[in-house]
């Protein structure tokens, strides 16, 4: 991917060889270090990264030039060396001095989360919103090191800022570079939110309710996603296989239209530029009726998936202290159901019959999927109001509409009309409504 090129090094050429690292600090994950590494591994295969090497290495203290202890800092120098690596991927956020120090000592060059995370956003982004946004947050990622290289340079030189120095006047020139480009992509953007605005509020017209899956990245959103809609979206053990939402239209029993999304997956310390870039796409979810959290309960650390996703939810104002007034309820699908063992499978149905917020599933077989689709359209449906109707005798269509798409509770025949009384949701209502009037 080359978003914006100021070395030509700063690309990640597809199928490099690569060593994959990563430092445990003490005030730890709350997941599995193999199941980091792992994802980690993921990260770097979703570009085709070629990945000779995994290792984790506790770190006591965080050093401020290189993450890593000294001795550390050899051994992953000598793996690279003996993997003949190009590439070393540091699975934590690194300061530009930790990254540079860190391509100094073991002749690599060096990629962390955060970066890595922005190459994939870059090579998937399919939509021309998407690409902007990706390039977006790529440059706020480009201008933070730059920032910071600038005071890490002027020490070097001796702390003193004479003005005017030969690197300044670069760096000055490529943050005013990076400056404009990130002027004239945000005015892009406002274009094509706009636009897409435009046919949200289209949309809104028509009484449909949306539902939004999301959950983290290869929790299988996607195979849902095409189980109820019997559309072909690609669907694989990637990692951000999905980039840009996609809706299609669904049925649901006694909800005969409802819209379904699919959007990009979430992941542990998704970069914060990505998250403020993603929000505009994200706003789709924000403005769902119901929000379907798709977990792989099979995972090891699918505790910690879970707490990732909400994360990400409370700074999109979906829950937690700050959520909006009218953001929707969430029900969680525990997916996968089909890879856990017996034992397993039991426990996890019985902790699943608890709540009435969880269903359970299995993407893949089709296991469950009716149970949840019964359960979306139930939540959709809460809180119908009741209604007094009255409908022409004659007009036998319209009793049997409500019939379908709400709760009949009395019809009294009086002269030539049907008094009904009849629950119905909000948006059943509304459509109802429109069809009066046709
Ligand atoms: N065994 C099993 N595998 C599943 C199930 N659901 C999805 N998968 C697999 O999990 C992998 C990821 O599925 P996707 O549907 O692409 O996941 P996603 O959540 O859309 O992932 P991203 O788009 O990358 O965020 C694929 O290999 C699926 O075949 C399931 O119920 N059981
Ligand atoms: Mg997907």
């Amino acid at each position: 991917m080359a978003i914006f090129n100021r070395d030509s090094d700063d690309e990640v050429a597809r199928g490099a060889r690569a060593v994959v690292v990563h430092a445990e600090t003490h005030n730890a994950d709350r997941r599995d270090s193999d199941a980091r590494l792992e994802e980690a591994r993921g990260l770097a295969l979703a570009i085709d990264i070629d990945v000779r090497a995994a290792q984790a290495f506790r770190v006591r203290d965080r050093k401020p030039a290189t993450l890593f202890g000294s001795g550390q800092v050899d051994q992953i120098a000598t793996l690279a060396r003996q993997e003949e690596a190009e590439l070393i991927i540091v699975d934590n956020s690194l300061s530009p001095v930790q990254q540079s120090n860190l391509e100094k000592s073991c002749e690599a060059k060096v990629i962390d989360r955060t970066g890595l995370i922005l190459e994939i956003f870059g090579e998937r982004a399919a939509t021309n919103e998407g690409r902007l946004q990706v390039e977006l947050a790529h440059l706020d990622y480009q201008a933070g090191r730059l920032v910071r290289s600038w005071t890490h340079l002027e020490r070097q030189r001796g702390g003193f800022g004479f003005l005017g120095g030969p690197g300044e006047t670069q760096i000055e020139a490529d943050r005013r570079m990076i400056r404009d480009r990130m002027a004239k992509i945000r005015r892009e953007l406002d274009q094509v939110t706009r636009t897409r605005g435009l046919h949200r509020a289209r949309r809104q017209r028509a009484p449909w309710p949306v539902i939004a899956l999301v959950g983290y990245t290869n929790a299988g959103k996607s195979t849902l996603f095409n189980r109820m809609t019997g559309a072909d979206v690609m669907a694989e053990d990637l990692l951000f296989a999905t980039l840009d939402p996609t809706m299609r239209q669904i049925a649901l029993p006694g909800l005969d239209k409802a819209i379904l999304s699919d959007t990009v997956g979430f992941v542990s310390d998704l970069p914060t530029q990505l998250i403020a870039a993603f929000r505009a796409t994200l706003e789709e979810v924000l403005s769902a009726d119901l929000i379907v959290h798709v977990r792989d309960i099979a995972h090891p650390d699918t505790e910690a998936q879970r707490d990732d996703v909400l994360d990400v939810l409370g700074e999109l104002n979906v829950v937690g202290e700050n959520a909006d007034e009218d953001a929707p309820p969430i029900i969680e699908a525990w997916n996968k159901l089909d890879l856990l063992e017996d034992e397993d499978a039991a426990l996890v149905r019985e902790q699943a019959a608890r709540r009435d917020d969880v269903v359970i599933l299995s993407a893949l077989t089709g296991e469950g999927v009716d149970t949840l689709q019964r359960t979306v359209s139930d939540r959709m449906t809460r809180g119908a109001k009741v209604y007094g109707l009255r409908i022409p005798v004659s007009d036998g269509a319209t009793l049997a509409w409500l019939h379908e798409h709400g709760e009949v509770l009395s019809t009294i025949v009086e002269d030539e009309e049907t008094r009904v009384e009849a629950r119905l949701s909000d948006a059943a209502f509304a459509r109802f409504s429109k069809r009066g009037r046709a």
